[in-house]
């Protein structure tokens, strides 16, 4: 039988009941950064609902800072430029380095924080990219809904009484009881107050259930790419878009879907697909599918071993909001090519506690104390490569621009982030908050590694065992070290 090319469409099962952009369940902006000539550490807290508050924490690396303070802006558009007043930031009478502070995010989309900075050599600004969407809805607390109730029925009641005693008694003088007549038409105005009211209340209700509805339906949902295996290597991805884009102004408009023909580079491709093997995470790679048409992707896969395989799809649109496309596939072994171009992993990786091997008889140490993690903490991970004898490497290379790449990832697969030396942000949303052009980030890099050690700012979202996936490029080739973590 002919058959030239079969199609496997594989199973996919990737339901979360929690979500977020720009990685998945891990919501929050580390970033480590430089106002000017002021190094910061910022950590970004996004609304879980929006409108929202942010919280923001900015770190002074240095002692030279001396206010702070934060604005919220669009990274694109009109807004972008749009500028309120800024608020001041809060330093922390413990810890004078460190200043807080909380900003009103309005409206769903990608936004930035303009940390506005003033010390010792002059004034300065960092503008950190903030992807804000609302990942669910607040019910009402049952107390708070009782009491609310109890509050409204008294007011309806009283409503009818004022217009009541108002027919009935208006003309009365005190201590003079109504004749029938007033009595008559004070109990035709009950009647007729008590349909005006009555069918306020139910108007009001349905309103109130029309929002609220449609609140739930702006909830931000995890985009599931529908994997497919064609000739038994080639991976075709097709993404998903299934949350709306900017709010429509009335809310019972048919809206707009999130566009998937508006992706820009980031750290030079338009897409940065991880693949995990699950649930032993042996077996990792990082490779970077092309587009071939708007929404869809090809992958051609390595060498792999038949297994279960969570995806983890990196891509971010014009506006600098970034989105992570997801997806679990039962693969059969693959024969597959040689990896190429920026496209590296490994198929057996064990994971260390602080010391991984690589080739050559190379290591990459983990710099890490002995203090337990703890979730929501900003933490630098430092990693260090040295040679065979002990001595930091001295031919690292930078790789897609820069000195690493970090995979944070939960053992169950569903806690995923990629993050890079400057932070947990996409870098072409860095390059627009910035006012360049998405690549800037990269052409600006410096473009070689003076440093063996590579540090990533980060922090667990929740508790957990996680595994960590640092790539480094040293000799021509990228390298992947795997190390397990936990968060109290
Ligand atoms: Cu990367």
């Amino acid at each position: 039988m002919y058959r030239s090319m079969r199609t496997v469409f594989l199973a996919l099962g990737f339901l979360l009941s929690l979500s977020a952009t720009a990685h998945v369940n891990s919501p929050d902006v580390y970033y480590d950064g430089y106002a000017g000539p002021y190094h910061l550490l910022v950590t970004l807290r996004p609304p879980a609902v929006v409108p929202g508050v942010a919280q923001v924490q900015v770190r002074s690396v240095g002692n030279d800072v001396d206010e702070v303070k934060l604005l919220p802006l669009r990274i694109i558009g009109p807004g972008a430029k749009m500028a309120p007043v800024p608020d001041p930031a809060k330093r922390s009478a413990d810890d004078p380095q460190l200043y807080t502070g909380s900003l009103w995010i309005m409206v769903r989309g990608s936004w930035k924080v303009q940390i506005q900075v003033t010390g010792q050599k002059g004034a300065a600004q960092l503008d950190v990219p903030l992807p804000a969407v609302s990942s669910n809805s607040q019910p009402m607390q049952a107390g708070l809904g009782i009491l609310l109730a109890f509050l409204g029925l008294a007011l309806a009641a009283g409503l009818i009484g004022i217009i009541v005693a108002a027919v009935r008694d208006a003309g009365l003088s005190a201590g003079e009881t109504p004749a029938p007549a007033q009595a008559r038409r004070g109990r035709i105005g009950f009647a007729i107050a008590l349909v005006i009211v009555a069918a306020a209340v139910i108007a009001g209700n349905q309103w109130w259930g029309r929002e609220a509805s449609a609140n739930a339906r702006l909830n931000y949902k995890l985009p599931n790419m529908k994997p497919a295996l064609l000739g038994g290597h080639l991976l075709r991805l097709r993404l998903d878009n299934p949350n709306e884009s900017e709010p429509t102004r009335f809310r019972s408009e048919q809206p707009d879907r999130i566009r998937l023909d508006d992706l820009i580079p980031d750290h030079g491709h338009l897409m940065h697909l991880f693949i995990v093997r699950m649930p032993d995470m042996k077996a990792f790679w990082h490779l970077h599918p092309d587009q071939t048409q708007p929404g869809d992707f090809a992958q051609n896969l390595p060498m792999m071993p038949e297994g279960q395989y969570r995806l983890y799809g990196d891509i971010v649109h014009h506006t600098g909001f970034p989105e992570t496309e997801v997806a679990t596939v039962n693969l059969p072994a693959i024969t597959g090519g040689p990896l190429n171009g920026d496209d590296a992993g490994s198929l057996d990786l064990a994971p260390a506690d602080t010391i991984a091997q690589l080739s050559g008889g190379y290591r990459m140490v983990w710099q890490r104390d002995a203090q337990p993690f703890k979730a929501n903490q900003p933490y630098w991970f430092r990693f260090r490569i040295e040679d065979k004898d002990g001595k930091p490497a001295a031919d690292l290379e930078p790789y897609m621009g820069m000195p690493g790449h970090a995979v944070f990832l939960s053992t169950d697969g569903n806690i995923f982030a990629h993050v890079h030396p400057a932070g947990s942000v996409s870098m072409a949303a860095v390059s627009l908050a910035e006012g360049r052009s998405p690549n800037a980030e990269m052409e600006s890099m410096d473009h070689k590694s003076s440093s063996a050690e590579v540090s990533f700012p980060y922090g667990f979202p929740q508790s957990g065992e996680y595994r960590i996936f640092v790539q480094i490029k040293r000799a021509g080739k990228v390298e992947t070290g795997a190390f397990v973590a936990k968060a109290e």
